[in-house]
């Protein structure tokens, strides 16, 4: 094959083709890395097309675009997601296995993109799926951070942190975008021209466009993935290298880079907290002016903005963007400053994702006014008009010295909404009632949702084929088709069917965890996995107090019927969440005593897999027998990993928290294995004097699991190495671990019982699985779109 014969239809030939002239290798020669940019390549020429065709149609019909601005897009590995959307799984596979090679090794090569931290960033990469599903015109803007999220390993059974490196090859999905600059500034002060306010900032950083195509279901459409790398306005000094000194040369450039280095620095420090209010600001203003720019290329009339662009500020972090808007339209565009904050407020809209108080962010007014200085007068003049018009308003965006970015969101916004039912109603009621009493209409809700590409079709392909067996595979794009399941539930042979499925899953589990981890596992055993950020408000610290109590009555009732089970945990805590990483190294240090102990370990195993990602979670939602969500009532906003476990066939034990308590409402209450406090309980339990202390006395297996601890059973030697976690569970004990044990465990031994009888407890998972297609992000999608944007899909039209 020559040059000119870039191959069109087949395969095989176009991964010949690009591992010659793109990559330059010699078949003979290529490695596994090769053949994998190779058939990215190939894959990605598959997309281009229709990505082009996508954004023409949405210039000809001059449709209202959606900007969804986050800091956090968790989009984890593209290449096999971007196979199944475009239907192209089985000639990958043929075309890689006809050179001799491993396809699902191939796929797994490429590097993980953890460009956040959680649940928020992965509902990020599954809303941009969807958008594209559904062909609704849109863009994602983040931050190119070149180094994600932290990788994690554990010495002696603490958590380490390294540097991600994921940027350090190729990224084969990003076209980089040299001609899409904008030169932003930050500090300075702001003068007055003609009685006109006119910042003039001291420093100027560039923030620079990569863009990703992102491919919806069956390659129907395609959006675009848009995010920023920090680079200096002079890269390189020639008079300072000249005059040989060569670290200053390009110190400009080193510091203009840091912006986009990592996600999430650190923030307990003062240098911490400004690089990421630089962050913040670096991304929402150069986004801000690429919609701008898209916008006027084809309007001249300002005012007609909100009809055509759509800004949803994912969390606060995006929040500056809304002053910013201001600041252009009134200080650059001229418009009149009311002028200027309507239209604002009819673009932009907010999503809430979380009550906790220590996440709701807010800057020292110092710090604010000398990083962004004109944009606290535009905030203090909009926080002072509103006031003005609402006598009675309480709660504001500023005063105390501070800026309160929920409420600057909030008073900005055309649209605020909660991310499940419990957590919208609690907005309502907690942190934004003054907010909503004054604006009644502003909030609305709109559960989470999971892409069931990713997460069924791609994730669990036996459990795919065998729907798919069933039902057809429309469900793959309108997912509410998996009720047609019902049905089959009663059939003893599909039953059978479907446990052979999560049986061959589990298979594979066993088989990774052994190769990579030297762990053999009993995959007879129940998998009871809990897989999310490390936090007091998720209770992983419940769980393994469960599992120690569970040790403690195996040892004593050896012979007892148990029911053999292997507890799964994964999650990464913040570098400087120090009770977080105590509860890692308990798990640890529990499991690596509870592991050696011959008397129980066919029947209890614990293990820790280090690195929790994306990829990680796809190998574990589909071999999980039973789904923890077990956060305290009122505190999990909504939760999505729930959702993935239940729509795989793994029944959820929980509280009534965040989206738990939809799951339990559609999959049936007999169908869900609920225990503990109510949210609204929670709070009154907390004013109870010594209730930890009162919990711990009334339940002699609690009692007897925190003394294990506080005596050293999993720490010998040094007794005194929980002594945080026992004081804080004995005491104050704000996330009531002690209040809800008794209950949970109380359902944990029903889960034994049910998992005992397998055939029934097969039913359950299977109705989970049946009963999940409301959860189906492009169900979110479609409320957004309809609720909050007013956009409309193109399908059809590209
Ligand atoms: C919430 O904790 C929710 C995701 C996505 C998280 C989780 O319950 O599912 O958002 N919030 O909505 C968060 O990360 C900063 O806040």
């Amino acid at each position: 094959m020559a040059r000119d014969d870039m191959p069109q239809s087949d395969f095989r030939d176009a991964i010949l083709w690009h591992l010659a002239y793109t990559l330059g290798k010699d078949p003979d020669h290529a490695q596994v890395f090769d053949w994998r940019l190779a058939l990215s390549h190939a894959v990605r020429d598959r997309i281009v097309d229709r990505w082009m065709a996508a954004t023409r149609a949405t210039y000809r019909a001059d449709a209202k675009r959606v900007y969804y601005l986050s800091m956090e897009f968790l989009i984890g590995r593209l290449l096999q997601d971007n196979i199944v959307n475009l239907q192209l799984a089985d000639e990958a596979q043929a075309a890689v296995e006809s050179f001799g090679l491993d396809y699902a090794g191939l796929l797994l090569d490429e590097p993980d993109a953890a460009l956040g931290n959680g649940g928020l960033g992965r509902l990020a990469a599954c809303f941009m799926e969807s958008l594209a599903t559904l062909g609704c015109p849109a863009y994602g803007y983040g931050i190119r951070y070149e180094h994600g999220l932290f990788r994690q390993s554990f010495a002696e059974g603490r958590q380490v942190e390294a540097p991600e490196d994921w940027l350090e090859q190729p990224f084969v999905w990003q076209f980089e975008r040299p001609e899409a600059r904008f030169t932003l500034g930050f500090g300075g002060r702001v003068a007055t021209r003609d009685g006109r306010a006119v910042w003039e900032p001291e420093s100027f950083v560039q923030a620079e466009a990569f863009d990703t195509p992102v491919i919806g279901w069956r390659g129907a459409w395609a959006n675009t993935l848009r995010l920023w790398a920090g680079r200096a306005v002079d890269p390189f000094d020639l008079d300072r290298f000249n005059a040989g000194d060569f670290a200053a040369a390009v110190e400009a450039e080193a510091l203009a880079r840091t912006i986009s280095r990592v996600l999430y620095p650190e923030d307990s420090t003062e240098k911490g907290k400004r690089l990421r209010l630089t962050q913040e600001y670096f991304f929402s203003a150069a986004s801000i002016r690429d919609i701008l720019r898209r916008f006027e290329a084809d309007h001249a009339d300002l005012r007609l903005l909100p009809q055509k662009v759509a800004i949803q500020l994912n969390d606060t972090h995006p929040a500056i963007a809304g002053p910013e808007l201001v600041r252009i339209l009134h200080d650059e565009r001229g418009l009149p400053f009311d002028e200027a904050v309507g239209i604002t407020r009819g673009c932009v809209n907010y999503t809430n994702h979380t009550l906790l108080p220590e996440a709701l962010e807010s800057w020292g007014e110092g710090l604010f006014a000398d990083l962004l200085p004109r944009h606290l007068q535009i905030i203090d003049r909009i926080d002072e008009a509103d006031a003005k018009a609402h006598p009675d308003r309480r709660n504001t965006a500023r005063g105390d010295g501070k800026v309160r970015m929920g409420e600057l969101s909030f008073i900005l916004s055309n649209r605020v909404n909660g991310v499940s039912a419990l957590h919208t109603g609690l907005m309502k009621t907690t942190v934004f009632a003054d907010q909503h009493r004054i604006w009644p209409d502003r909030i609305v809700n709109q559960t989470n949702g999971v892409t069931p590409r990713r997460w069924l079709l791609g994730c669990n392909p036996r459990l795919s084929r065998l729907i798919a067996q069933t039902i057809g595979d429309g469900w793959v794009g309108d997912l509410e088709q998996l009720h047609a399941l019902e049905p089959h539930v009663a059939d003893a042979g599909w039953l059978d069917a479907f446990a052979a499925v999560k049986a061959a899953n589990k298979a594979d589990l066993c088989d990774w965890i052994a190769r990579e981890h030297g762990v053999a596992l009993n995959p007879q055993a129940l998998f009871d996995v809990q897989i999310k950020r490390i936090h007091e408000y998720k209770r992983q610290h419940l769980n393994i107090l469960e599992a120690i109590a569970l040790w403690q009555e195996m040892r004593e009732n050896p012979s007892a019927d148990w029911t053999a089970r292997v507890k799964i945990f994964g999650g990464k805590a913040a570098p400087g969440y120090f009770f977080a990483k105590d509860i890692i190294r308990l798990i640890n240090d529990v499991a690596a005593v509870i592991n050696a102990d011959a008397a129980t370990n066919e029947k209890l195993q614990i293990l820790y897999l280090p690195n929790y990602n994306v990829t990680l979670a796809e190998r574990l939602i589909p071999a999980a027998d039973l789904s923890e969500q077990i956060s305290t009532a009122g505190k999990e906003a909504s939760g999505t990993g729930n959702m993935k476990f239940a729509l795989n066939g793994a029944p959820t034990i929980g509280t009534l928290d965040g989206a738990n308590v939809e799951i339990r409402e559609l999959v049936g209450a007999e169908n869900f294995f609920l225990f503990g406090l109510t949210a609204e309980e929670a709070e009154a339990r907390r004013a109870v004097p010594d209730h930890a202390a009162r919990a711990i006395a009334a339940d002699p297996r609690l009692t007897r699991a925190v003394e294990a601890i506080r005596s050293g059973t999993f720490s010998p030697g040094e007794p005194d190495r929980y002594a945080n976690i026992v004081e804080n569970l004995t005491r104050a004990d704000y996330f009531l671990v002690a209040s809800d044990f008794a209950d949970y465990w109380r359902a944990q031994r029903e889960v034994d019982f049910a998992y005992a009888n397998r055939t029934e407890w097969t039913r359950m998972a299977a109705l989970n699985v049946a009963r999940s297609g409301w959860f189906s992000s492009d169900r979110t999608i479609r409320g957004y779109m309809q609720d909050i944007w007013n956009a409309k899909s193109l399908l059809g039209q590209e």
